[in-house]
């Protein structure tokens, strides 16, 4: 700090796990923070709708107006439920994200938002099998000796993870990416096994077919851990590497020399992410891996089972955070079908249409599927849009009234994680800039100004804090306040490593990994995993495919936070959206390195410089996101192409179950 400006940003070296290095778009958070376009005064709409442009107003007028228009629709014909918050990952901290946001729409009546956009079809998967959301510790990974990186871009999208799997690589795991794409992740493992899109159950299907049929499994842990390993034994029998070989695009020996390494592995170590979730099957396709170790018996040795989230150990007292009892019954609106949500005459679930929605922490306009119907929707006279933002995004542009909100140098929050098992405390540094306001001290004032007058809507920040901490919960043991002021962090009351299940003791109905899952059966589901085709395979919508042959997968770029960090210039250094096209799909096509490429289906395009290269697999697009729409050629991004519809579980987002077609621009 130097005369109250932060004049430097840096990791804890203490910190186990973090190692006091930052990633490549945190190293530039003080430019983003005074960035020459913060916004630090509350905006007024002047021009039409969507124009962009607005004239600044004080504080006073802006809680009037929104408190006076809010009051209005609720106490409209169409009631409190008229009114959307819409939020997700801007900060994922519970004071800020997750607490008087949630106390002021429940208070209030408000329609609530079903927050499916990153993780829920995983999330249930892992219910549904190992019990929640929960698994193996990164910090066993040295003791692995083999390492499956299976839809995971963990260089760019998880890279405090990398060190440890260095380590295990230095110890003698092999360590193995399964991707359609040969990210910089995978150009740093052993092997890169180049699935098609949306078949990564079939292929562990696979595994354990050739792992039972070599006598690889380990019969003890099937039984006294497992429940239904004769079922999965017979349904693994269907999944022969041959047809597993015609599903996936992986050659069969390949196949098999993979079921053996993992059959043959003491204690491997599966790494899976979101990204092989975003399809028809993503719950399916989590659920059939997070099988792999019970078969196995990895779980029993510290870096051996499968990861997707540590998020579920972290058990903060959400119910006095969030207060749900203070919301009528209600009706629940998906945030991946917002388009639909915002232009159906009843949001598309019941009810009254969307009169006011409420953004924070999220760019709908640039991160939610199908944003051309996400647009129309945000071109509607009739709604009444309020923004909370750092910066005018493509969201902003479409508000009645944006409000300066604060960075997390200038407030305070705390932390859950979901690759460590550590609580981070998030405290001030410097004083807001300008007039901006942390969210949960808009909400307050917005509650004020509205008569809302519950007591749970006048705690402040500190006293937020101490109410997540508040938990009786065995893991949360030592988490305190005093501790996260001392430390800045505190590990959860978990062994180094922790190892979950190495004695079984599943969090599931009957208390064991649940190969046949009755819950899924009771949802209409296979209760055995299976593969579940995306809605978009090629083989099976032979019509389409013929017009829109290509998958596209449009997952994170190295240097974006999803839409976050793209206006930061060191980021972007002026770098266009690119798509990545393999040299065969080029050339039938005229497409060459440089050249303006229009991406499309039938629900709406993009553009980008074409890439041409050997990375992606045949059949496979790349379109590295989340970039701005108005900072992209024709204002538009890769969601243009994406779909509203939902995964076999948890009703999540199908981003990369996408066909698309890619030719020269004119
Ligand atoms: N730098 C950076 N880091 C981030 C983010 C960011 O935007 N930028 N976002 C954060 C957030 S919110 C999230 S949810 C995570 C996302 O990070 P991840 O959970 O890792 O998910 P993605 O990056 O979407 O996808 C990971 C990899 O899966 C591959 N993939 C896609 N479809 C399939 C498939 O069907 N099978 C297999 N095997 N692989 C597939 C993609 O090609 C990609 O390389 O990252 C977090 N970290
Ligand atoms: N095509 C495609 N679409 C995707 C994805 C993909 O891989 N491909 N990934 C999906 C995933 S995994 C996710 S999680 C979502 C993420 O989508 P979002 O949740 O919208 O996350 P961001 O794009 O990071 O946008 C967050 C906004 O919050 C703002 N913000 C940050 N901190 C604060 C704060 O304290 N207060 C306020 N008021 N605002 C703040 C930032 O300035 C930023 O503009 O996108 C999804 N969309
Ligand atoms: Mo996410």
């Amino acid at each position: 700090m130097e005369h109250g400006r932060a004049t430097r940003i840096q990791g804890d070296p203490g910190h186990p796990f973090t190692q006091g290095f930052l990633c490549a778009k945190v190293n530039r958070y003080l430019e983003r923070t005074y960035h020459r376009d913060r916004l630090t005064t509350p905006l007024r709409r002047v021009g039409p709708k969507g124009s962009g442009q607005f004239e600044r107003a004080t504080w006073d007028e802006a809680l009037d107006a929104i408190a006076a228009r809010l009051n209005a629709i609720a106490q409209s014909s169409d009631g409190p439920q008229a009114i959307l918050p819409y939020s997700y990952a801007g900060t994922m901290g519970l004071v800020q994200g997750a607490s008087m946001d949630r106390r002021f729409f429940n208070l209030l009546g408000a329609s609530q938002l079903d927050r499916t956009i990153c993780s829920m079809a995983g999330t249930v998967g892992m219910k549904m099998t190992i019990g929640a959301n929960t698994g193996a510790d990164g910090e066993g990974l040295p003791q692995s000796d083999l390492v499956l990186l299976w839809g995971t871009n963990t260089l760019t999208a998880n890279p405090h993870l990398w060190p440890f799997v260095r380590r295990a690589h230095e110890n003698g795991a092999r360590v193995v990416a399964i991707d359609p794409i040969r990210t910089r992740t995978a150009d740093q493992c052993d092997e890169w096994i180049g699935i098609r899109p949306g078949t990564d159950a079939a292929l562990a299907l696979g595994m354990m077919h050739v792992i039972f049929a070599e006598g690889l499994e380990d019969d003890d842990y099937l039984a006294r851990y497992t429940l239904g390993a004769a079922e999965l034994r017979e349904r693994a029998r269907e999944y022969t590497p041959a047809r597993v070989a015609s599903i996936t695009g992986i050659a069969e020996d390949r196949i098999m020399d993979l079921a053996r390494a993992y059959g043959r592995a003491k204690a491997a170590f599966v790494r899976i992410n979101y990204g092989l979730q975003r399809h028809a099957g993503g719950g399916m396709a989590v659920r059939t891996i997070a099988c792999l170790p019970a078969v196995t018996g990895h779980w029993r040795r510290a870096g051996g089972g499968v990861q997707l989230s540590t998020s579920a150990n972290f058990q903060f007292n959400r119910k006095a955070l969030e207060r749900p009892e203070l919301s009528p019954p209600g009706r629940l609106i998906n945030m991946i079908r917002l388009g639909e949500a915002l232009t159906r005459s009843d949001a598309g679930v019941g009810g009254p249409p969307v009169k006011a929605l409420v953004v924070y922490n999220s760019n709908p306009a640039a991160v939610a599927p199908d944003s051309n119907e996400v647009l129309r929707g945000l071109a509607r006279e009739d709604l009444f849009t309020v923004v909370l933002e750092h910066f005018q995004t493509d969201t902003a542009d479409w508000a009645d009234w944006v409000l300066p909100a604060t960075t997390q140098l200038e407030h305070w929050d705390v932390h859950y994680a979901y690759g460590h098992l550590y609580v981070t405390l998030n405290r001030p540094a410097i004083a807001p800039l300008g007039e901006a306001k942390p969210n949960s001290e808009i909400f307050r004032l917005l509650a004020a100004r509205m008569g809302l007058k519950h007591p749970a809507l006048q705690d402040d920040d500190v006293t937020i804090i101490r109410q997540s901490l508040d938990s009786t919960h065995e893991k949360m043991k030592g988490v305190t306040f005093d501790a996260l002021m001392a430390n800045g962090w505190a590990r959860l009351n978990l062994p180094v490593p922790y190892v979950p299940f190495a004695e079984g003791g599943f969090p599931t109905p009957s208390g064991k990994c649940e190969f046949v899952s009755e819950r899924m059966r009771e949802m209409g589901l296979d209760p055995l995993p299976a593969f579940t085709p995306p809605y978009e395979f090629p083989e099976n919508v032979p019509e389409l495919a013929a017009r829109f042959p290509l998958t596209l997968i449009s997952s994170p770029r190295h240097q974006f936070l999803n839409s976050t960090f793209v206006n930061v210039e060191s980021l972007r250094r002026n770098a266009e959206p690119e798509v990545l096209v393999h040299p065969r799909d080029a050339a039938r096509r005229g497409i060459a390195e440089g050249m303006r490429v229009v991406v499309e289906n039938d629900r709406g395009h993009f553009t980008g410089v074409a890439k041409v290269g050997d990375a992606v697999r045949e059949g496979v697009v790349w379109a590295p996101s989340i970039w701005w729409m108005k900072l992209s050629p024709d204002h538009a991004n890769a969601n243009a192409t994406t779909s509203q519809r939902e995964t076999d579980m948890g009703h999540g987002p199908v981003f990369y179950d996408n066909l698309v077609e890619v030719s020269p621009a004119d």
